[in-house]
């Protein structure tokens, strides 16, 4: 067993960094108190004897449903160190959602933050494989799992584990089907630290990240936990939902060197920030701001239009870095740098990934020329759960198939040209044309029904619906409500159609594909027109 060489993340992330001299250091600030290394550290060790105690083992699956908080560090270094295997999942999903994903990965045992219990109380059908729920309230899980761990020793060394040992997964959304368990390595958490968190942006221990988007997305986590702490720095954790409000407080309170968003969010910013100066009826002092102790920001999740980062730069006097990253990537592999930023472009490849655009035979096509980005590094995920002919199909061999078209330009930039699945991302969080089309046809007035994404006044996609009604009539706007109101009910709230055109036929193919290409290039040329 011991003849391949010990690797385990919560031993590097954790063990390492006290080794080295930070068990004082600061690794977590919250709005209620600062957590050091040592702390961090002491709690993962004795919630893992605890872990141990409820019957937990090596390979066991734990879900984590629950807010940027420091006991979601805590279970997740906790699980890592007994060789279990945590598994943070989207805290924005329906209670039909969390049944399919707790039976999925036939979790043993579920820790949820206290304000997401009411998540999961509507699950209706069998949990076939739950046999435990803590509850993290206050900082602290509740008893009886509470008792276990005031009880447990504060000693823990990692499980024997190698790098390529399972560390934890991350599940990812298709258009069709359920969501994939991207299966992770032991060692991918280090590898996208490694490449992107110090090769790109040179995250030090003098670093503090501050990231608006979750620690249950992969782009979360790496700005998060794995960038932070496989420098020896710091992470502010904020539990609030990330508004423009709760994040420039964030950033004026705790000032931190790095910053992480989506495109979305960089918008509502700048809006929130427009309307404040006007209301201050001064011009902005370009140098009193917020993000002054912000050296780089960070985008992804979508591609960042343009205008927001020309906005941006010009009100905050800081770059904000694209790169695309996956669920299935672990993180960013191609990026602008800094100091080499091209606007509307993703950058370049990531030292430490290679990249290739290829067409349909799997050749690479000539600069310029549209094609399939493929990928290759070390922290591409091994395989999906119990999904064989998806793996097959996106993990080739060395290479991941990121779904994505792509081209790169005259002066050698990645531009994103479109997915070949529909796939829309609202807010950086993908959304299943198939799953909203498949919700609007519930309702008793619709027959069929197709969903693109749609660009709204700030350029950010959006899902927009278009409708044909059993009847044939051509809708209401009251109808046109009672839809958006019935998508609202049934689904995750960022999903619901912004905008429902009703038309008399859907485009279709020959085989009786619906076309959403169609739809999107007459709604584009629509848009043309009305400006
Ligand atoms: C799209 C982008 C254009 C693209 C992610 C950073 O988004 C992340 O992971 P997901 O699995 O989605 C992956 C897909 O999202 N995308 C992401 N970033 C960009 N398109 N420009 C971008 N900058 O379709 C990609 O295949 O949710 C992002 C780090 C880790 C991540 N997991």
């Amino acid at each position: 067993m011991k003849n391949q060489s010990f690797f385990n993340i919560a031993d590097y992330f954790l063990d390492r960094n006290i080794r080295q001299g930070r068990g004082h250091k600061v690794a977590i600030y919250t709005d209620r108190r600062n957590y050091t290394y040592s702390e961090i550290q002491e709690m993962a060790n004795k919630t893992g004897n605890a872990f141990r105690e409820l019957g937990l083992e090596v390979g066991d699956r734990i879900i984590l449903l629950m807010l940027d908080e420091p006991q979601f560090f805590v279970m997740y270094f906790g699980a890592i160190k007994i060789g279990a295997v945590p598994v943070p999942i989207n805290t924005m999903l329906t209670p039909s959602d969390y049944e399919y994903l707790l039976n999925d990965s036939r979790a043993k045992a579920l820790v949820i933050s206290e304000e997401l219990v009411p998540l999961i109380s509507g699950i209706k059908g069998d949990l076939l494989y739950l046999r435990d729920m803590i509850v993290v309230s206050d900082d602290e899980p509740q008893v009886p799992f509470r008792q276990k761990v005031k009880n447990a020793s504060p000693i823990l060394d990692a499980e024997y584990t190698t790098k390529d040992d399972v560390g934890f997964w991350l599940y990812s959304s298709g258009s069709t089907g359920p969501p994939k368990g991207a299966v992770h390595c032991m060692e991918s958490p280090l590898v996208a630290a490694t490449n992107y968190g110090k090769g790109v942006l040179g995250v030090t221990e003098d670093d503090i990240c501050f990231s608006a988007a979750r620690l249950f997305f992969a782009y979360g986590i790496g700005n998060s936990m794995f960038f932070p702490m496989a420098a020896g720095g710091s992470v502010v954790l904020n539990k609030s939902r990330p508004t423009p409000e709760s994040v420039f407080s964030v950033l004026e309170r705790f000032r931190p060197t790095l910053f992480f968003g989506v495109p979305t969010l960089y918008g509502q910013m700048l809006e929130y920030k427009a309307r404040q100066d006007k209301e201050k009826g001064v011009d902005p002092d370009p140098e009193v701001h917020e993000l002054s102790s912000v050296r780089m920001c960070v985008s992804a999740g979508e591609a960042l239009p343009e205008d927001i980062l020309r906005r941006w730069k010009e009100r905050f006097g800081v770059d904000i870095l694209d790169g695309i990253g996956s669920t299935e990537m672990l993180h960013i592999y191609i990026s602008n740098l800094p100091g080499d930023v091209r606007p509307g472009t993703s950058g370049k490849p990531v030292p430490g990934y290679e990249i290739k655009i290829v067409d349909d035979e799997g050749n690479e096509v000539p600069q310029g020329e549209i094609g399939r980005l493929l990928a290759k590094g070390r922290s591409a995920a091994q395989n999906y759960w119990r999904k064989v002919d998806k793996t097959r199909s996106t993990m080739r061999g060395e290479w991941l198939d990121t779904g994505d078209s792509y081209y790169v330009d005259d002066e050698g930039y990645y531009r994103c040209a479109g997915r070949g699945d529909d796939m829309l991302k609202v807010g950086g969080i993908w959304v299943s044309p198939v799953e909203v089309e498949a919700c609007l046809i519930e309702h008793p007035a619709v027959l069929e029904s197709a969903v693109i994404g749609h660009p709204d006044e700030k350029n950010l996609i959006k899902p927009k619906a278009y409708v044909v009604l059993k009847d044939g009539s051509a809708g209401s706007e009251e109808l046109a409500n009672e839809l958006k109101q019935f998508a609202l009910e049934r689904m995750a709230k960022y999903k619901y159609p912004r905008w429902i055109e009703f038309i008399s036929e859907l485009p279709k193919s020959a085989t009786g594909k619906i076309q959403r290409f169609k739809l999107r290039l007459a709604s584009e040329k629509a848009d043309a027109a009305s400006k």
